[in-house]
């Protein structure tokens, strides 16, 4: 890591990359709104655009106040760089599109997020790139998948919605002998319990929709990763591709949102763990997925990779789909939306919704049932989520009985 690698997590969250001095003493960055910058000379204007000069262009290419987000995140993944991005999908795709060529394959995890497996199932197949899906909690079938034209390893970890766990290090491992790019997705995690470019990885993703903006009132994301590439995904995948520059207002609100990023997590992964208890030994559960319980088939893993168990759990309610959806009607205070990582506690219905990309075929062979529910356990008090989630349990539990 660049600077700073003496301060703690919550320090770097709060200060990193910003000095109030620079600016009058203000607490807090200026909101850069601008779209455009002045050039003193003509020499000056097309230096930066060689890149003799240092300085700002155009706000798609980059923007004062999305610079501190971008050396903030940059510090909390221990990467050398960061790029902030206008929403989670605008990451992946300028990392992917920068990199990938007709012709060339992606290797990705079996399980990934609705909109990334379309981009690379259904979208990324229509300019001759193919991606072969794989189980990666046996980083094992990463290295039987990898072809002369592999470019990329894409995967989540834990895997949105179903918590499979997959070892970083070890598909790193396998990448790093073949010289092949590692790309993961850090989003359910945040730096705060998982870096993945310590472990090996080479390109980290958010969507910082999610825990790093915290509140649920804005879309973002980022890439993290060598200086190299974050300049290519800069002046190719944002500039000259998807145009998904982040504004400067969102760039502050993801500023505003890391300064409490640790607390939050920690009350999420506190409350997260102990409904997970609470929910395996109620009777209307099948099964509940989450990496914190000694049953997960990860849970050694994860106990080692992540430094808590994180705030998302998804389970499977007896009578399949059928009961989880009565669930989902029977809660009150639990909001039924997609998304997480917000203060509000919020429930969804994966097949139906986050994971509808996903055929029914799809869905069997990718290894999540249409009975899967998926909580992102807010930061209300905890018996207030736990009686409005068992209230809806036993409800849901009744109705199974009278059909
Ligand atoms: O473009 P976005 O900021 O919405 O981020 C896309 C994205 C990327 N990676 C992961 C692991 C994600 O979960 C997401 C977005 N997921 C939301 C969800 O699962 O609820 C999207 C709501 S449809």
């Amino acid at each position: 890591m660049l600077g700073n690698e003496q301060q703690g997590f919550a320090t770097r969250a709060i200060h990193h990359g910003y000095d109030p001095l620079d600016y009058h003493g203000a607490l807090n960055p200026p909101v850069f709104l601008t779209s455009t910058y002045a050039f003193d000379t003509t020499d000056t204007g097309s230096g930066r655009f060689t890149g003799e000069e240092q300085g700002y262009i155009y706000s798609r290419v980059g923007n004062p106040t999305a610079s501190v987000l971008e050396a903030r995140l940059a510090a909390l993944e221990e990467g050398e760089a960061g790029l902030a991005t206008s929403s989670g999908m605008g990451a992946l795709t300028a990392v992917i599109w920068t990199l990938v060529k007709a012709g060339d394959e992606i290797v990705a995890d079996k399980t990934l997020y609705g909109c990334t497996f379309a981009l690379l199932h259904h979208q990324l197949e229509r300019f001759g790139v193919t991606t072969r899906f794989v189980d990666m909690t046996d980083a094992g079938n990463v290295a039987v998948a990898l072809g002369p034209e592999t470019r990329l390893v894409v995967t989540e970890t834990p895997s949105n919605p179903n918590m499979r766990v997959v070892d970083i290090a070890a598909v790193a491992e396998v990448c790093r002998r073949h010289d092949v790019l590692f790309v993961v997705d850090n989003t359910y995690c945040t730096p705060y319990l998982q870096r993945p470019l310590t472990l090996g990885a080479d390109i980290v993703v958010h969507s910082a929709t999610k825990y790093l903006g915290g509140h649920g009132d804005l879309l973002a994301g980022a890439v993290v990763s060598r200086r190299e590439l974050i300049n290519q995904f800069r002046s190719v995948g944002i500039k000259e591709m998807n145009g998904a520059c982040i504004s400067a207002l969102d760039s502050f609100l993801v500023l505003r949102g890391l300064k409490t990023l640790q607390l939050r997590m920690d009350r999420h992964c506190a409350t997260a763990e102990k409904l997970a208890h609470d929910l395996e030994a109620h009777p209307a559960i099948e099964r509940v997925f989450y990496p914190g319980l000694p049953d997960h088939p990860q849970h050694a893993l994860a106990k080692r990779q992540m430094k808590a168990f994180g705030g998302m759990i998804a389970m499977e309610l007896k009578g399949g789909l059928g009961a989880g959806r009565a669930f989902m009607d029977a809660t009150s205070l639990v909001t039924r939306a997609v998304s997480l990582g917000d203060a509000e506690t919020l429930v969804q219905h994966p097949a139906s919704m986050t994971h509808s990309t996903y055929s029914a075929e799809e869905r069997n062979r990718h290894g999540f049932t249409d009975g899967l529910i998926r909580l992102s356990v807010g930061l209300e008090d905890y018996e207030d989520i736990r009686r409005d989630v068992m209230t809806a349990l036993d409800r849901a539990r009744q109705q199974a009985v009278s059909n």
